[in-house]
Parts: structure tokens; sequence; C-alpha cells
């Protein structure tokens, strides 16, 4: 069972157990919330975890506890959770497409299903229809037309899903072609490999001389669902995830043709091959041909761009955005890489609505070769995050120095805050609180709904206060589908005139590298890159193991161009401190 499904069930029980009426009720939602949260957002597959280590490696993991392994193994082992089927009993509700809809709540979908008889989408749509759900009390007209426009978003939802929780499964299963023997090489390609924010299909291309027993091995791995077509050098399959999966056999010669093909974008190619007819050349996914036909192309990617005259571009860069020109002149810049980032600098603990502490989240950092980690919870307006007034931020401030010391120079904990930018513009904490931090990255979580020039003087005046660092998720849309957070478009906000004052004031701009926001997105980037602007690609860490989420981030900023020397979180420590001592 992969960890969509499990985290599904744990957050559809969430739901269902938050009608209930019994002590301590919220903790335990709150515990079913965590884990599908955990368990949505994880990178390994958990089925994998519990039949290696069992309960006791279930244990282990961040956000789950004794019931939750015990629910995990009964799911693995059984396919279902008699906890579960109980509930469903009680609730007879597709809670989990209903709740799916923006504007559309646990609470919300109860209400309907006890008024209404709603129990599915279906019902959801004749309720709509017969303008019954405005009559009901806490709802009305605007709450109709919420949930009708949510429903219309949702179902034009193009059936693509997020890399981050495509890419590890396709990682997954290229790693276990590989170890079957049968190939000599094998990787991804298509939009994965170029890191787009969704995947349509995921793009496998091999080499080898055992076609057909490649083609089996695929077609009976556990990652499939169904074999749409299955030949010697061309299968696809149906995933259990709701994607396709296609993947190709070819001959060394042909390999380094098929990799420049079948990466993409279309549009990079259909540029690249008139690049090859301006030579004389034939390009296409079987090979690179000269004027008599020989196939010139080769094993490699390289050597295709090489004979056309061209330097190699990440595949990043291949979107028709002007990259094919700049690859003549022999002219790619040097993008920025995972490996130049120093530190995070926007990261929650269990203080807020984080499930690891402060020492677990330093530890993990360190372990990825970091310098430096900043803390930021949650101010106090965000009430559902559980989020800190002064007094409490003061009071962590202290928790701060003793893990400064236990670190014993491992890592660097840069005391800060994730502090709202209030409705008109005022920041949620005392000017004092804010001075005494290392990082402040601010953030709009509230009225949305404002126009655009109101919000971008909102988010101006907070950065007239001299005390913001770094403005986090600058347009606030969410591509949804990964538990963490529900799709919803962005607010309307003038970029243009953001990033020109946070020039001024010295803000950086995230690159949010939480995979359902990726927020600031390549194309936003692209539009900033005029800007002297700096931009901090940051993770939003709720766990430890969302500390990972980096490489999202820089395969955004990759997609936009930045080169190093625009990153704020590829500066060493010493650097940073320089900007972020700075007085406002
Ligand atoms: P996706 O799957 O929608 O996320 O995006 P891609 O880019 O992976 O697209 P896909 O899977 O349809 O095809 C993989 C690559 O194959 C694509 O990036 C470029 C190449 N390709 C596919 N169809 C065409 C085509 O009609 N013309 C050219 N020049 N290339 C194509
Ligand atoms: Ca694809
Ligand atoms: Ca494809």
């Amino acid at each position: 069972m992969d960890n969509k499904k499990i985290s599904e069930i744990f957050d559809e029980i969430a739901n269902m157990l938050s009608l209930e009426d019994f002590p301590n009720v919220r903790f335990e939602v709150r515990a079913y919330q965590k884990a599908a949260l955990m368990i949505g957002t994880m990178q390994e597959p958990v089925d994998e975890i519990y039949r290696k280590g069992g309960i006791k490696a279930l244990m282990e993991l961040p956000g789950i506890g004794a019931t939750m392994s015990k629910h995990i193994e009964e799911l693995v082992n059984t396919g279902k959770l008699s906890k579960y089927e109980k509930l469903k009993k009680k609730y007879p509700i597709d809670m989990a497409s209903l709740t799916a809809i923006p504007g559309l709540g646990a609470k919300k979908a109860i209400l309907l299903y006890r008024k209404l008889g709603v129990k599915n989408k279906e019902d959801l749509k004749k309720a709509i229809g017969s303008h019954k759900i405005k009559e009901l009390e806490g709802f009305g007209e605007k709450s109709e037309e919420a949930i009708r426009e949510g429903l219309l978003m949702l179902e034009a939802g193009s059936g693509r899903q997020i890399l981050g929780y495509v890419l590890p499964i396709a990682e997954r299963m290229v790693e276990k072609i590989n170890n079957s023997g049968l190939v000599e090489k094998v990787m991804i390609a298509g939009s994965a490999r170029r890191m787009r924010e969704t995947v349509g299909d995921i793009d496998i291309l091999a080499i080898s001389k055992k076609g057909p027993e490649v083609m089996d091995f695929f077609a009976n791995m556990e990652e499939v669902s169904s074999v749409l077509q299955k030949g010697p050098t061309k299968s696809s399959a149906f995933l259990k995830i709701g994607l396709n999966c296609d993947l190709r056999v070819l001959e060394p010669l042909s390999f380094g043709a098929a990799v420049q093909y079948f990466t993409g974008s279309r549009d990079h190619n259909i540029q690249v091959r008139q690049i090859a007819v301006n030579k004389g050349y034939k390009l296409n996914e079987y090979g690179l041909f000269n004027k008599s036909n020989k196939n010139i192309g080769g094993a490699s990617e390289e050597g295709i761009y090489e004979k056309l005259g061209m330097q190699w571009m990440p595949p990043e860069m291949r979107e028709a955005r002007g990259e094919v020109k700049l690859a003549l002149e022999h002219k790619i810049p040097r993008l920025v890489g995972l490996g130049d980032i120093k530190g995070d600098l926007h990261t929650h603990t269990k203080e807020t609505d984080g499930v690891n502490s402060l020492e677990e989240m330093a530890e993990a950092a360190a372990k990825l070769g970091y310098e430096y980690i900043a803390t930021t919870n949650h101010s106090k307006s965000e009430r559902v995050a559980n989020g800190m007034d002064d007094k409490k931020f003061k009071a962590y401030f202290k928790k701060i120095e003793n893990v400064r010391k236990s670190m014993d120079g491992k890592i660097s904990i840069l005391y800060g805050a994730e502090v709202d930018i209030l409705k008109d513009g005022s920041l949620d904490l005392e000017k004092g609180t804010l001075k005494q931090m290392d990082c402040v990255v601010a953030a709009v979580h509230t009225s949305f709904n404002m126009s655009e020039k109101e919000m971008t003087d909102r988010v101006i005046k907070a950065f007239d206060s001299g005390l913001v660092d770094v403005f986090a998720h600058p347009t606030g849309r969410l591509i949804g589908d990964m538990k963490m957070h529900k799709a919803r478009p962005g607010y309307q906000i003038d970029l243009d005139k953001i990033a020109t004052a946070a020039e001024e004031h010295g803000v950086a701009l995230e690159i949010n590298a939480f995979p359902d926001r990726t927020d600031l997105n390549d194309t936003n980037i692209i539009a900033l890159s005029k800007y002297k602007v700096m931009f901090s690609i940051d993770t939003d860490a709720h766990s430890t193991s969302h500390l990972n989420f980096m490489r999202y981030g820089v395969g955004t900023a990759r997609r936009g161009w930045l080169t190093k020397d625009k990153i704020l979180n590829s500066l060493n420590l010493i650097n940073l401190r320089k900007i972020l001592d700075r007085e406002g």
C-alpha cells in the first residue's frame, strides 16, 4: 500500500473523529492529521520501511507513535484498518473526495451529509444545482458559490501530479530496473528530469540487449497497476499512483539522441531540430544523421549537442526560453546546485505545527552538511498552527541558547520567526521581539481577497518596517495534492513592485521548496531576474524529513536560470550575517 493511500486513510479518520464527542478527541484528531501529513510527504515508502524494520522502524519515523505504527502494520498486512472500517460505517461519506474540494472542510461536509444527505461529489453537484446549500444555516450564498468554484477548480485539474510525489517513485523504479542486472544503463527523462513542478507521465529510458526480459521485469513491478502496451522496445503501464509510465529500451548508439529527445521539452526539441536541419543533418529520437544518413549521434546527449555546435545545458533550462541561443553562443550559465546550499532559513518545530524538536531539526540539518538552520515558527495570528506570541518567542529564545550549546559547533542555529503580515501591513510580533532575531521570515496567511494594489501595499508596508529578511511563499498559491495543503490560487500581488521594494530594503524573496508550493515558481523567477533582488531557497520543513525537499526548490531556481550569486542561503554564515544584521 503506497504512502498516499495510507495518508488518505489517516486523514479521513481524522475528519470522521472530529465529529465524535469524547474527552481529548482533539488530540486524537491531531495525531491522525500529523501522521497523515508525515506519511503523505515522506519520500520513502512506509510499507517498505515496515517490511524491512518492523514496528520498531515505524516508531522511529517523525510524528509516528505506537498507535499509528500498529495501524500501518495492519494496513500493510491486511490492506484494511478496522478502526477506519468502523468509522466509515458510522459516517458513510466519501470524505476524501469531498474535503479535497477547495472551500469545503470536514465540518461542512458532515453538515451537508446530515442535512442534505450529501455522500459524494455527485450528490454535492445535485445540491449545488438545486441551490439547496445556500439555504442551510452556516452556509449562505457566498459559501455555496465558493464550493461551486472549488469543485470547478478541482475538476479542471489536469491529472498531473506534483514532482515531489512522483520523483521519488520514479527514482525507485529506475533503481530496481538497474538492479535487475538486465540493463547497461537506465535513467529518467521527460518532465521529471526537467524538474517541472508537476508531471504528466514518467518517461524511463534504458540500454539493454535483452529488451523482452526488461519489459517482463517492468510489467511485473509492484508499482505497476496495469500494462497498457508491451513490446520489445517500448512499453507503457498505468501505475498504482495514478500516472502512466513509458519505458523504452534502446541501442547504445541511439541512446544519446533518445535521451535528448525524450527529455524534451517538445518546444526545445523543435528548436534543436531546426539547428540540425540548418547543418544539413536529420535529428530524431533514433539518432543524429549526417548527409549520407549515417548515425553520428552516439551514446551521450552531450555528443548530440556538441555535434550541433551547442553547449550542453541542464535539463531544467530546456523550455524554449532562449537557452538554445545561449547554447549556440556557449554562454550557458553555471546554475545554482544543491551542493551550493549552506542552510535552510525557513523551518518549523513542534513548538508550533511542526513534529520535531529544535534539537532534531538541527541534527538533521547538520547531517545534510549545512552550516546553519533558522528556526522560524509561526506568530500568534496563526492560531490553527499554534502560533506563538511575544512572550512565547522570548521563552523559546532561551531554549535556543541551550540547544546551541548542545550542538557543540556542529551547526549554527539562527533565531527567527515566520511572522504574519497582518491585513494592515503591520507585523504580528513586537518590534523588540523581531529585532532580537537573526532571521525574520514574513508571510501572508490571511485576507487573500484583497485587490492587487491593497495586497502589494500591505506587503511593502511590512518591508518598510526594515525588520523583514525573507518574504515567504510570495504568491500564496498552492498546487495541493500533498496532504499538507489543499489547492488554492494565489492572491493578487504585483511582483514587480514587490521585487523593487525588496531590492530597496534588502529583503530576499523566497523560493519555497515544499513541493506543493514551489512559490515563487520558475516563470515568476524568470520575470524577476532583471532585479538585483536575492532569493532564498527554503523548505518550510515541518519535520526533519521535509528538509530533504531542498532539491525541489533548487530545481525550481534552476528552471528560473538562477546562479549561486543570487541565492541568499548559498552564502556562508559570515557573509549571510552581514546581510541579515544590517539595520533596517
Ligand atoms: P509531461 O509528461 O506532460 O509532464 O511532459 P513531458 O515533457 O515528459 O512530455 P511527454 O511525456 O509527452 O514526452 C516526453 C518528451 O518527448 C517531451 O518532453 C519531448 C518529446 N516529445 C514528445 N512528443 C513530441 C513531439 O511531438 N515532438 C517533439 N519534438 N518532441 C516530442
Ligand atoms: Ca512525461
Ligand atoms: Ca511520455
